[in-house]
């Protein structure tokens, strides 16, 4: 009697996944491939490439326990066939299995390959939704439909009542939906954020690590020290310690940078969410019981719950919607290659060298880093967007396309036209130096506009609003600032424009493929 092929990519590590939903256990057999093609559609930092096989194996190990038969292609082995097309094919000829079991990819580029699969091997494919999202995609489209404005706010307040999640009767729970008012607090000295949790390597991490040193210590970031968590509980100890130790100020200083802090009140939790070691919905039901047994504040509660239940559900709908057109658009006209430095973090700006810098450490970024820094800057100067969107995709260890390119192309460039967000997240140097003490280890004068020490962001910031004054103009959240550029007198307005240009045409382009 033969069975089913189930195959499990590297970023659906979950054991309720839908592929293998109603599954046979005697007859059928789980396909995982480490497979090149995967590793090297962008040059992923090696931590996330080392996280995704480990965390592989480590699944892979969980299904066994559960009584599976998994065929596992190690990256090394030498009958690997590259792809998991022909990773596919490979175990369709050598196990006794004629029909093949998938669940959805998280990206338009596999998903087309994977619709192709069906006549290439010659066998039935059926592919499955991931319900593993709190909004499937359809959901997603028809609350779309016939919207003019597909703000985020608002899908939020329905996920909100249809979870049941901070709710009291039909409102929501303090009153308030948001309280983003609340959480825009700059760190003070005497608050120290804890360390992060670590994992510490073994020999199933240990292996993996020397195979990807071997094969990618050429990528961008270092591999060591590597202390993500690989297996379901390590990913729900380091949530819970999240929750112990940093939940109840995450909303306080969500929005705040420090020096030498690269973590602060985060929880590092998004790469285990994206490869399915963490449930959204277990992780935002546990941070609501912190709140209703007194351990963390509302605004603090309702803050992370609005990123998971919110953001992450509402930038995959988005995605989906757009279809794989999406990152085609150029709303801005952006051409200009992205710098060098973010590919070595060597600056004089200090903002963007702490950024770059733990990032290539670390794989990690906290959100206001990643969009009112890298992409703060890659906004101003006009970097081309799929430029920026590879280098995204590329470095941080929880970058997959359909959480990545939202967030990338849409929130922080502004490259959608709107789409996701209702104007351009332009601001000048005033913003970082509100939201860090970066600015006092600079070397540049965040108060100056001009002049050899002016901080860069202040004439480049005036440049883009000259550069996009029809456009801002025409939106009233962001007209003052055209107004204020129209009342500085002509001479200013020259000699801002010449800083920003002398500035651009000071930075050196790295030679890219993209
Ligand atoms: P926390 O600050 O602790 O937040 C809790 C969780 O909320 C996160 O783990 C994440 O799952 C979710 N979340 C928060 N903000 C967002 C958001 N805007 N979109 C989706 N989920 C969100 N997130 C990714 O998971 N992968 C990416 O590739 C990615 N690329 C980004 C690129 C840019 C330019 C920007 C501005 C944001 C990006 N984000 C991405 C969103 C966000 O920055 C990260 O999810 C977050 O920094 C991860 O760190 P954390 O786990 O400590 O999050
Ligand atoms: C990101 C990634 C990497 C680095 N390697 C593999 C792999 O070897 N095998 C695999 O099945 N999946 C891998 N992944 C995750 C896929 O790229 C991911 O499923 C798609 O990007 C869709 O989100």
């Amino acid at each position: 009697m033969t069975g089913v092929l189930r195959l499990v990519l590297g970023d659906q590590l979950s054991p309720d996944l839908s592929a293998l939903r109603g599954g046979d256990r005697d007859r059928d057999v789980v396909l995982l491939a480490e497979v090149d093609a995967e590793a090297t559609y962008v040059r992923h930092h090696p931590q996330k490439i080392a996280l995704i096989f480990a965390a592989m194996r480590g699944f892979a190990d969980e299904l066994r326990a559960d009584g599976w038969r998994v065929r596992y292609t190690t990256l090394d082995d030498p009958a690997n066939a590259g792809s998991l097309r022909a990773e596919v094919a490979r175990a369709l000829s050598a196990e006794a299995v004629r029909q093949v079991v998938a669940t959805e990819s998280g990206e338009h580029r596999l998903d087309a390959d994977m619709a192709g699969w069906a006549d290439a091997l010659d066998a039935p494919v059926e592919i499955r939704d991931d319900d593993r999202f709190l909004c499937g995609r359809a959901e997603f489209a028809a609350w779309a439909d016939g919207r003019k404005s597909l703000r985020m706010e608002y899908f939020y307040r329905e996920m909100r009542r249809k979870t049941g999640l901070l709710m009291e009767g039909d409102g929501p729970a303090g009153g308030q939906w948001n309280y983003d008012a609340d959480n825009r607090k700059r760190l003070p000295q005497d608050v120290v954020p804890p360390p992060r949790w670590r994992a510490e390597p073994d020999a199933r991490v240990e292996a993996v690590l020397a195979l990807v040193e071997a094969r990618f210590g050429g990528h961008f970031g270092d591999l060591r020290p590597f202390h993500w968590g690989t297996t379901r509980a390590e990913a729900e100890a380091a949530f819970e310690d999240f929750v112990a130790r940093r939940l109840s100020r995450f909303g306080d200083y969500q929005d705040a940078m420090a020096d030498g802090e690269a973590t602060l009140f985060h929880s590092l939790i998004a790469a285990y969410l994206n490869i399915g070691l963490l449930d959204p919905l277990a992780v935002c039901r546990r941070a609501e019981q912190a709140w209703r047994d007194g351990a963390a504040p509302l605004n603090a509660v309702e803050g992370f719950i609005r990123q998971i239940l919110g953001w992450r559900e509402y930038v995959r709908g988005i995605y989906f919607l757009k279809g794989p057109d999406y990152g085609e658009s150029n709303a801005l006209d952006a051409h200009r290659p992205l710098p060098d430095f973010y590919w070595s973090g060597d600056t004089d700006m200090a903002c963007l060298a702490a950024a770059i810098g733990q990032t290539k450490r670390l794989a990690y970024a906290h959100h206001i880093q990643r969009l009112m820094v890298t992409g703060l800057f890659a906004l101003l100067i006009g970097a081309r967007p799929k430029a920026v969107c590879n280098w995204y995709l590329s470095v941080y260890i929880d970058a997959f396309e359909w959480v990545e390119l939202p967030n990338t192309h849409g929130m922080a460039l502004y490259a959608d036209g709107g789409v996701l967000a209702s104007k351009p997240y332009a601001a000048s140097g005033k913003y970082i130096d509100r939201m860090s003490d970066h600015c006092k280890s600079c070397r540049y004068k965040v108060k100056d506009v001009l002049g050899p020490d002016a901080c860069p962001f202040n004439a480049l910031y005036w440049d883009f609003v000259a550069r996009h004054e029809p456009l801002l103009a025409k939106n009233p959240r962001t007209a003052q600032p055209v107004r204020t550029w129209m009342r500085f007198d002509d001479e200013k307005r020259r000699a801002i424009r010449a800083q920003a240009a002398v500035f651009l045409d000071g930075l050196q382009p790295k030679q890219e493929a993209a």
